[in-house]
């Protein structure tokens, strides 16, 4: 329901936005962050690079506070994009008045269009219909990714981002949740691991905090490769590796996924496309045809996200406020 009134108003909420990136040419794109919206930030830079062949990273926003030597480095024309589900973050809000104390460009995204993030920014992008009352963030990630995606797709020319999304989504949880269920309650999982690359790295490290704050569980992310250089030494029966992969994935990616069941792994693909996976010997394979990577990284999400409900409920554990964590985090 929230998905389907954040497309319905994304043209008009990103018009400003994208016409601001359309007058000023920037050379680089920073996407700027903490904790999930930090996350957000590493697959909209891919995203932002790829699409519109800007020059776009992304940054935790305490290293803009701490390491400016580095990152404000320079001559490029650059634009500073500060994500932040509640706005207020400390760090978010300290690094939004040191860039513009600096004379940058900041804009934002975030669900409150209240806050100090959004009174510092230059340009905001409020999506207040996705805040929530839960610590963990879920839906307001998703929004804010359509959102900016939808803006990417703009400029681009090509908005592939619709409505078909939502139908999608609730399909593939139809036919996938019981299976996910299953998958959880016939194995003793341990560790997770979330293997991703490109957009889908950003999307991994969500799906890797999801399964600490939801389940308070060990969760683990790695480019899909650098897993084989030493973190595998950990595998077992106990380690769940879920691969999050694009239409045009490698023959290599694939043949991972088989390496970790040799090492007795359980695994699970998320993947676009109709290719045959029956010779990889996955636990669980979600496959959906006609899907682009940022599709599959947002049902990836979603499944990990429901996954993390089912386990967190079995644990009796407060979904909602777990232990340690704030809503919005201060210095
Ligand atoms: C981001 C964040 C979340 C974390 C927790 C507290 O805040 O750190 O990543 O899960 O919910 O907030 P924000 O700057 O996006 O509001």
């Amino acid at each position: 329901k929230v998905w389907k009134k954040v497309i319905d108003q994304c043209p008009d909420k990103i018009e400003s936005f994208v016409n601001h990136l359309k007058q000023e040419n920037y050379d680089e794109i920073i996407f700027v962050g903490c904790g999930t919206s930090y996350y957000l930030a590493q697959s909209l830079a891919f995203i932002y690079s790829e699409k519109l062949k800007v020059r776009a990273f992304a940054v935790p926003a305490s290293e803009i506070l701490f390491h400016d030597n580095a990152y404000l480095l320079g001559t490029a024309k650059k634009l500073f994009h500060l994500i932040s589900r509640s706005g207020d973050t400390s760090e978010i809000v300290s690094a939004a008045k040191k860039l513009k104390a600096k004379n940058y460009t900041v804009s934002a995204v975030t669900c409150r269009s209240a806050s100090s993030l959004a009174e510092a920014a230059d340009l905001t992008i409020a999506i207040n219909e996705a805040d929530e009352e839960s610590v963990v963030m879920t839906r307001s990630f998703t929004s804010m990714f359509i959102t900016m995606v939808y803006a990417a797709e703009q400029l681009a020319g090509a908005v592939t981002i619709d409505k078909q999304i939502v139908e999608a989504v609730s399909n593939i949880i139809d036919v996938y949740e019981e299976r996910v269920m299953k998958l959880i309650n016939n194995n003793t999982i341990e560790t997770f691991v979330f293997l991703g690359s490109g957009s889908l790295y950003g999307v991994a490290n969500e799906a890797m905090l999801k399964m600490k704050e939801m389940t308070i569980s060990n969760s683990e992310v790695f480019h899909p490769f650098e897993y084989r250089h030493g973190p595998m030494s950990l595998v077992s029966e106990k380690v769940l590796v879920t691969l999050f992969t694009s239409i045009d994935a490698s023959q290599e990616e694939l043949q991972l996924l088989k390496e970790m069941k040799g090492l007795n792994g359980k695994t699970l693909v998320i993947k676009s496309g109709d290719k045959d996976l029956s010779d990889f010997n996955t636990d669980l394979t979600v496959q959906v045809n006609g899907l682009t990577n940022e599709q599959v990284g947002l049902i990836g999400l979603v499944l990990v996200q429901l996954m993390g409900c089912y386990i967190a409920e079995h644990k009796g554990l407060n979904l909602d406020k777990p232990r340690n964590l704030t809503q919005v985090v201060k210095l």
